[in-house]
């Protein structure tokens, strides 16, 4: 019953995000994607980026390789419009904590930095595990 509920708000969610995308693309001038991957293994983040720059569109991508559930969380999404894609499901809005992800799992995170800075990530259900995104003020190319 709760999952049927869930799956709607949900649903709803994904109309409002194609309004604004729509509204989006007519404002920004084709930037560039720039791609965070995450992979979670022994317990561990291990992260690869880019030199991320600001107000560029960023996508963080988190895989899940152990055969336990993890959940990728962070402080950077809760004032931060975010669009979270996990297991089909989409999400958008600002005050996201994260998402949990199932052991082979995957899920997205799109978002744009507008301050630089070490954006630090976690998973709630392993307190020890933390993992950061660095994003240094580098002259664009
Ligand atoms: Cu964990």
């Amino acid at each position: 019953m709760q999952n049927h509920w869930k799956y709607r708000i949900q649903r709803i969610g994904m109309v409002t995000l194609g309004i604004l995308l729509m509204g989006g693309s007519v404002l920004s001038n084709a930037q560039t994607q720039q791609e965070v991957n995450v992979s979670i293994e022994g317990y561990k983040f291990l992260t690869s980026q880019m030199p991320l720059q600001l107000h560029a569109d960023t996508i963080i991508r988190v895989k899940n390789l152990d055969d336990v559930r993890h959940d990728f969380g962070s402080q950077m999404f809760l004032n931060t419009l975010t669009h979270v894609e996990s297991s089909g499901v989409v999400t958008y809005g600002k005050g996201i904590e994260g998402a949990y992800l199932d052991p082979g799992q995957e899920a997205s995170f799109r978002l744009v930095l507008d301050h630089p800075g070490r954006f630090q990530f976690q998973c709630s259900i392993h307190p020890d595990m933390k993992g950061e995104i660095l994003l240094l003020i580098v002259d664009a190319v």
